[in-house]
């Protein structure tokens, strides 16, 4: 008993019902550290797994731990993304209903890792067929290609995921996996033409540079150095120690093989392509006209991308526009100019990214075979999207990704919430309400019709005559001003906050506050690409640009919708997907920002836990009762050697079975109750006291077994 405690004391509870003192965060955070010094990156708050980056491989993924963990009950097994990754196949596969894992946590918390390694272990110990072999290969390889096209190096992550990602893995009523299917979002397109210092472009880039032969590089015109390419200098890192380029081409280049690709020379010729693009130079001449100093830049250029050199260049250095039916062309200034370069870089880039998905998602696609129709019956879904965001300077992006954000924790308490209530319903035992936060508000600010911040910004870009983030400022201010979580410098009284630039808002999300520099908001929400590159672009005779830039986009005069709204929109058909599966998840903490193994940085760490909203979420899970475990589980696995009348079997009902467990084992009845299949134990020390005395009995059950043993032979 005694070393049972130290244990416990040493290594913490593995799931966090069990804490005495469940409402407290030091105890809380106390535990998620005893776990990590012990190399115990996983616990549960009930079925939620909350996991810590432990930034050092650990021996917990091999192919015997996958078998360890498979068809076994969650609480029979120590915490692991396994245990998820299995209960969930299990239980789409017994309730025939579809299941998604979300994952959610800051940047560099883990979730691309923590959404490959379930991947991994599907491909590994789901049942196969022949003709289904390779889709496990194929669903594994779209990672590294995605990553080098959608990941970069930021401050925060070596290879932090730029774009959102959440994907099907479709099986059929047999349990075999036959297909996938990724849904991507904003992709963020910027970083194509903009790297914060100590930051990189997508990790494509430099993987051609350092991992492509000789021949490749002169036939697309490209030098070695990245320092000469001006996309690819802004950052100032141009190698990053964690990350060999060379050795990821190769793997890149083998993925793109597996996944059944056959336009490699296409894709290559438009990410260098975009490199050219960025050297692309501009003169001013005497009457303020811009033209392009970099000529056979731009001839190499217009090879690489198929279209005609002379078109590109008066596209870059014109616009095109209609007034009153009429066609004008009219000159750009310099700094028109380099937007309009920018802007085709960002496009290009950022369809092509889309094309690649498309072309993932083909092969990826259930086939119907011609012998047996393979047809999927269910899907797990995997959510692997931006953590939020807060930098020293937040723009745009941001503002979308914390929004994403919202979206996802309001699903997360609904759910939650939701599915215990309903447990406790079900189980006839009366629910007791809890307190939370409810960040409907702050999704409210953002999204709601005429009224939300994206709704101004929208009506802004529309507005005829002068607008600019400014002004788009100034109306947040006139419609938003006292609304309890947005603030800007202007105060109630008239007077001005002097810590906040007047270039600023600050939203009170429910993670924290951030304040976002309103300059490029309108731009970026724009999204616009001048007519003429458009027309331009949908001549290439690269295919894949061809097919990415369409002719009805340039013949039609609708406007697209803006980027917020796109973002906006695609985030309410996720939550519908989401809302229509049955949900687990895995919530990931960074243990510290200088990316090291071993370090448990408690400011940081209880940041997380607070923006998380895991106390709530345990509180949720305590309401009243620390553990319920079925009938079946409590009696059959695990306490009947402590009651004679239960052991060695217990023939009549369950329920009569645990009750009779329970009095004899001395349980008063305000610590426990009994529902219609589970029984549910008021405080830990209960279940403590039970597992210890169970540590206690072992000798004695294993004697009476071998009795029983020698008795039958
Ligand atoms: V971002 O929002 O895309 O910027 P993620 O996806 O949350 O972020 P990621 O999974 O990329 O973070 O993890 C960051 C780094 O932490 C990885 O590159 C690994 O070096 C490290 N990591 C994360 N999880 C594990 C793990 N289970 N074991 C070992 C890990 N290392
Ligand atoms: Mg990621």
């Amino acid at each position: 008993m005694e070393s049972a405690l130290t244990a416990r004391d040493r290594v913490g509870v593995q799931d966090f019902v069990l804490l005495e003192n469940y409402n407290s965060e030091a105890a809380f955070i106390e535990n998620l550290r005893r776990r990590f010094k012990e190399n115990l990156v996983y616990t549960y708050i009930g079925s939620v797994l909350v996991s810590v980056n432990p930034y050092k491989e650990l021996e917990i993924y091999s192919k015997q731990q996958m078998e360890r963990y498979r068809g076994v009950s969650f609480y029979e097994i120590s915490p692991h993304i396994y245990a998820v990754s299995d209960n969930t196949y299990r239980a789409m596969r017994t309730e025939r209903k579809d299941q998604c894992i979300l994952i959610s946590g800051e940047s560099g918390a883990g979730k691309t890792e923590a959404s490959k390694k379930i991947l991994l272990y599907y491909a590994v110990t789901c049942p196969t067929n022949d003709c289904m072999a390779a889709l496990g290969d194929r669903l594994l390889q779209s990672n590294p290609v995605l990553e080098a096209f959608g990941n970069a190096k930021t401050l925060r992550n070596d290879n932090s995921s730029r774009f959102g990602k959440y994907m099907d893995v479709q099986f059929d009523f047999r349990g075999v996996p036959v297909g996938g299917h990724i849904l991507n979002y904003l992709l963020e397109k910027s970083r194509v033409v903009h790297q914060n210092h100590g930051e990189r472009n997508f990790h494509i880039f430099y993987q051609l540079l350092d991992g492509g032969d000789e021949d490749l590089l002169k036939t697309l015109g490209l030098e070695r150095n990245p320092q000469n390419y001006h996309y690819l200098v802004k950052g100032n890192c141009p190698r990053v120690s964690s990350i060999s380029d060379k050795n990821n081409w190769k793997v890149v280049m083998k993925a793109l093989c597996v996944i059944g690709f056959s336009e490699e020379e296409k894709l290559l010729n438009i990410i260098a392509g975009v490199l050219h693009l960025g050297n692309t130079q501009f003169g001013e001449g005497e009457e303020g006209e811009t033209y392009i100093t970099t000529e056979t830049q731009i001839t190499n250029l217009a090879k690489l991308l198929g279209v005609d050199g002379s078109a590109l260049t008066e596209a870059l250095t014109h616009k095109k526009l209609t007034a009153k039916g009429e066609e004008m062309i009219s000159p750009l200034n310099f700094e028109q100019a380099m937007s309009a370069r920018d802007a085709l870089a960002k496009a290009v880039y950022g369809r092509t990214f889309s094309w690649l998905v498309e072309k993932i998602n083909q092969s990826l696609a259930v086939k119907v075979q011609t012998s047996i129709i393979l047809k999927a019956s269910s899907v797990i879904g995997l959510l692997d999207i931006y953590g939020f965001e807060v930098l020293q300077h937040n723009s745009f992006e941001q503002f979308c990704i914390n929004y994403c954000n919202e979206k996802l924790q309001q699903l997360f308490i609904e759910l939650t919430l939701r599915s215990e209530q309903e447990e406790y319903e079900t189980e006839g035992i009366a629910w007791e309400t809890v307190q939370y936060f409810d960040n409907k508000i702050i999704c409210d600010l953002i999204e709601e019709k005429h009224k939300g911040i994206i709704s101004i910004l929208d009506e802004e870009c529309l507005r005829p005559g002068e607008t600019c983030d400014v002004s788009f400022l100034e109306k947040l201010e006139d419609t938003l001003g006292g609304h309890p979580h947005f603030v800007t410098h202007k105060l109630a009284n008239g007077k001005t906050r002097r810590v906040m630039s007047r270039e600023e808002f600050r939203l009170l999300h429910y993670a924290g506050e951030v304040n976002y520099n309103v300059n490029g908001f309108l731009d970026k929400n724009n999204d616009l690409l001048n007519r003429n590159l458009k027309e331009v672009m949908c001549q290439s005779d690269n295919q894949i640009l061809s097919h990415c830039f369409r002719r009805e986009e340039v013949m039609d005069q609708k406007r697209p919708e803006m980027a917020a709204t796109q973002f906006k929109n695609s985030l309410m058909k996720l939550m519908e997907i989401l809302m229509s599966k049955e949900p687990s998840y895995v919530r990931c903490i960074k243990p510290n920002d200088a990316k090291q193994p071993g370090r448990f940085d408690e400011v940081l760490v209880r940041h997380q836990v607070k923006y998380l909203g895991l106390m709530e979420n345990l509180r949720v899970r305590r309401a009243g009762f620390a553990y319920r475990r079925r009938f079946e589980a409590f009696l059959q696995r695990w306490y009947k050697p402590l009651c004679p009348e239960t052991w060695p079997n217990w023939h009549g009902r369950l329920v009569d079975g645990v009750s009779t467990l329970v009095n004899h084992l001395g349980y008063k009845p305000e610590e426990f109750k009994l529902g219609r299949s589970k029984i549910f134990i008021r405080f830990p020390k209960t279940l403590f006291n039970t597992e210890d005395a169970l540590e206690e009995k072992k000798p004695e059950i294993v004697n009476s077994l071998l009795c029983m043993c020698l008795c039958f032979f």
